[in-house]
């Protein structure tokens, strides 16, 4: 059976949401104008007002915000709310630049709460339900957005956050944990961490794992789901929109509802900025229609996917994205050619490894080279030269066939890749360095 946290809006007819975000976007242009000089001033040098801005259709006359902006006005310059009304901050790790600082107020964090508990329902959580939270908490909204979640759906909630995997463990064993939400990554070391301890999927209590924060494929998916015996939903957000949430599965699990009534979704070329239509690949952009503390108007994202609004078997009408490939800055360019981390990892997956893969990239004598370095697991050990040299070759093959590039590939031994309690680090770009 199919349940919801909110069902009239979630379910809501197209029209009446198209109206509801008519009526929001008026009044948020209103609110970012008033509250917000740098926002303002993008969009006095566009020549446009907020008089301008009559409906949804509108939208494409106001200036976009980046990274960039977000940077140049770190760390107070895009909030919306006088500093008293602020209650809580929440940052990215900032591995790239400068840390990104979103602000919140009371009724910012419902907000977000509300769209965590969507998701938690969609995933079949109810007040019966034992929810583990090992995202961390503290800066990272992962921890926070879904103990939040939790809390409103009325699950017994374990804010383990993430790491102490053998905690972890006992934690699901003793307090039959029905929920698990972490990252992907987390997840399968998770599974494979149970599986050495001799639980198979049957004496794990477990039954949906709501996982997100990092590009997957639909092969690890499966994996996850056959080792710890669960169905494994998807979850999009970022911290500049609030955090966990933005988007979430449900039990179709063919791609993610955007919280519609909250964010406004657009796909444009993101080297044209042009807007495409809807069904076209390109770089997702968000406005937020009800955020106060921190209200970001056509936010750029980076991440590349497409939007759909085809009938959802759920029930649910908003619209869908599709698992994002990875951000425009996953994105490596290697000899002239496109390559997703993602498309690497449905690769592997499908030839029997698991998600236990690094992808090294350099520049030698003015030449890229791709070299993955991929674990075997404890079936396909082996000393034997010839028959790791098979598999490589066979890799090698089916990268190629992927791709359009070759690729080195080097088998190594189980355990000898670093696990992830958290987001993965898969790519080490020597080039970079
Ligand atoms: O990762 C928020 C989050 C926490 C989402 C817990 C889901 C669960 P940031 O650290 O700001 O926020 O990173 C946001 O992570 O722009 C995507 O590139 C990536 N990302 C998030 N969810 C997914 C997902 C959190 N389900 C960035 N699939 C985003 C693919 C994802 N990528």
């Amino acid at each position: 059976m199919e349940r919801y946290y909110q069902k009239e809006i979630e379910c809501a007819p197209r029209e009446e949401i198209r109206k509801l975000q008519d009526e929001k976007l008026i009044r948020q242009i209103h609110h970012v104008w008033d509250n917000v000089p740098y926002y303002r001033k993008k969009m006095e040098e566009k020549g446009v007002t907020p008089a301008d801005i009559k409906s949804v259709d509108d939208i494409s006359k106001l200036p976009f915000l980046s990274k960039a902006d977000l940077r140049e006005a770190y760390p107070y310059g895009l909030m919306g709310k006088p500093l008293k009304d602020c209650v809580r901050i929440q940052s990215t790790s900032g591995t790239t630049g400068k840390r990104v600082v979103a602000f919140y107020t009371l009724k910012d964090i419902d907000l977000w709460e509300d769209c965590c508990a969507r998701a938690i329902m969609a995933a079949g959580g109810t007040d019966e339900d034992v929810c583990q939270v090992s995202y961390g908490y503290g800066l990272f909204t992962g921890g926070p957005g879904l103990n939040g979640g939790s809390h409103k759906v009325g699950c017994l909630t374990v804010p383990t956050s993430s790491g102490n995997t053998d905690r972890q463990i006992m934690f699901i064993m003793d307090l039959s944990t029905t929920i698990l939400c972490c990252t992907p990554s987390y997840a399968a070391y998770l599974g494979e961490r149970m599986k050495e301890m001799g639980y198979g999927p049957d004496d794990i209590p477990l039954k949906a794992g709501i996982f997100g924060a990092e590009a997957w494929s639909e092969e690890m998916r499966k994996d996850i789901e056959k080792t710890l015996g669960i169905k494994a939903y998807d979850i999009y957000g970022l911290t500049e929109l609030s955090g966990p949430g933005v988007a979430f599965g449900c039990s179709a699990q063919d791609g993610m509802h955007i919280n519609e009534d909250h964010f406004l979704p657009e796909i444009i070329d993101p080297e044209t900025l042009e807007v495409l239509p809807e069904g076209a690949q390109g770089e997702l952009v968000f406005t937020a229609l009800d955020k106060e503390a921190f209200p970001l108007m056509r936010y750029r994202t980076r991440d590349i996917c497409t939007l759909s609004r085809e009938k959802c078997s759920c029930g649910r009408t908003h619209i869908k994205m599709s698992k994002p490939k990875g951000r425009s800055d996953d994105m490596l360019i290697i000899r002239g050619v496109n390559v997703f981390p993602s498309q690497i990892e449905t690769v592997l997956l499908n030839q029997g490894y698991q998600s236990n893969y690094q992808i090294i990239v350099d520049r030698v004598n003015n030449t890229d080279t791709l070299n993955v370095e991929v674990e075997m697991t404890n079936e396909m050990f082996t000393d034997n030269v010839g028959e790791i040299e098979e598999r490589q070759k066979a890799l090698v093959e089916a990268l190629r066939s992927m791709l359009g590039i070759r690729a080195k590939v080097t088998l190594v031994a189980p355990k000898s890749i670093a696990r992830s309690e958290g987001k993965a680090v898969r790519v080490i770009d020597k080039r970079k360095i």
